[in-house]
């Protein structure tokens, strides 16, 4: 008997079918942010990089500087990833070239994503979309569509109205739903003077946005509690943006599991919203102290929130995306590591004894629950993934490592 097939049978004794979490596991597309391959620097503004709301820290050798560095470092790193992938792309991955030069982003229209369609589909990609509402100048005062200037305003709504458009011709090109989230950066470093204002013409802008019909987008906004340089005040905050999505329907609230204080849980706040929103769109990221983007880990909190989403039968609700990026390390190696991570996290979720854990608690019996949630850890689950990696034609654990380590001395080093 191979160790999978003993494992197998270690897991049936609970009444857990690891074939079927395997089959379904393959199911599942995980949506792997562009922007981790180059510090979210973006091709319309090359040497600015990440600013204006939103940072990078490192300076690791071997940054994507172009589309064709990107491509291949992602490639690469899917190479070394088991499962479905989409790849989630920012606005400011336009592909400028001389039949389509470089435009300002509220310009942007689909011929400049056209060669990311056909990326995606020379790959069996998915895409997913966003407005890059950071990292230029018409940020005012780290405002953008909540800014008291008419002009500032105008000039984000009209991207993010072109960018909606922009993900429903990729949507029809692959006939394939797209995720279109708004993040904003806005808010205020100290104390406001005006907490509503900003709030209302945020509303009013959104409105506009989101007026037009796109049948092969999902909408959806992004809160976050604070940040760096907006301490005080955040305009696009929880409570705005759960009502905003609640009282829109096609509207739905993306969770980041970065962006809520350190003691919520985004694997608590998923089956908050499971009875009131058919989608629920996630990042999926490493919260560190005041930071939201570490790179994704096989933590305690990604397993529980792979709980949720298995264990309510949300598998096809939850939208999942990764957003972590990290410029101190191999940027192909931490797309990996994160990616692997959350589809064994999934895998480990499929892998409960979801019924009789649920039996446990309706009958009271908290201390079988709690025998049974931590007997389960040591069943053999690496064999279980390390079949998963075999059928899925991907190194298992400890035989990736070599070929990242071999693709930056050939490739990534020679950038610098
Ligand atoms: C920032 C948000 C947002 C961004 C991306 C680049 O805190 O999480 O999702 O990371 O849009
Ligand atoms: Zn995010």
């Amino acid at each position: 008997m191979t160790r999978y097939e003993e494992a197998k049978l270690r897991y049936a004794a609970l009444g857990i079918d690891t074939e079927q979490a395997i089959e379904r596991l393959s199911q599942k597309a995980i949506s792997m942010n562009c922007w981790q391959g180059d510090d979210v620097t973006g091709f319309d503004n090359p040497d600015g990089g990440a600013g204006n709301g939103i940072q990078a820290t490192g300076n690791y050798p071997g940054r994507a500087r172009s589309f064709a560095e990107l491509k291949a470092d992602f490639l690469q790193a899917a190479a070394l990833i088991p499962g479905r992938k989409r790849i989630n792309l920012h606005a400011c991955y336009a592909v400028f070239d001389e039949a389509h030069p470089l435009v300002d982003r509220d310009k942007l229209t689909y011929e400049h994503f056209a060669p990311w369609v056909a990326f995606a589909k020379e790959n069996s990609l998915g895409i997913d979309f966003n407005p890059t509402i950071f990292s230029h100048p018409m940020m005012k005062d780290g405002l953008s569509l909540s800014s008291p200037d008419e002009k500032v305003r105008r000039f984000w709504i009209d991207h993010a109205i072109a960018c909606r458009r922009i993900a429903e011709r990729i949507g029809q090109e692959l006939d394939d739903m797209v995720l279109n989230n708004v993040w904003i950066p806005d808010g205020y470093k100290d104390t406001p003077s005006d907490r509503l204002g900003p709030r209302l013409r945020l509303q009013a802008a959104l409105d506009e946005i989101f007026a037009e019909k796109c049948p092969h987008v999902i909408d959806s906004v992004e809160s976050k509690v604070f940040a760096i340089g907006v301490e005080s005040y955040t305009v696009g905050s929880n409570e705005f943006y759960m009502n905003y999505a609640a009282t829109h329907p096609g509207v739905y609230n993306l969770l980041d599991n970065g962006h809520y204080h350190p003691m919520e849980y985004v694997s608590d706040k998923i089956p908050a919203l499971l009875p009131f929103f058919d989608r629920i769109p996630l990042h999926v990221t490493r919260p560190v102290r005041w930071d939201s983007d570490h790179v994704v880990i096989f933590d305690d909190e990604l397993r529980e929130i792979m709980k949720e989403i298995v264990r309510n039968d949300a598998m096809d609700k939850v939208l999942i995306g990764l957003d972590c990026f990290d410029a101190s390390i191999n940027r192909v190696a931490a797309w990996v590591i994160a990616t692997r991570s959350v589809h064994k996290a999934l895998l480990w979720a499929l892998l409960q004894p979801d019924e009789e854990l649920r039996t446990a608690q309706d009958a009271g019996d908290f201390t079988r629950r709690l025998m049974l949630q931590e007997e389960i850890k040591t069943l053999p689950f690496a064999d279980i993934w390390e079949e998963y990696c075999t059928r899925q034609d991907v190194p298992a654990d400890g035989s990736w490592y070599d070929a990242v380590m071999e693709y930056e001395t050939k490739v990534l080093v020679e950038r610098t």
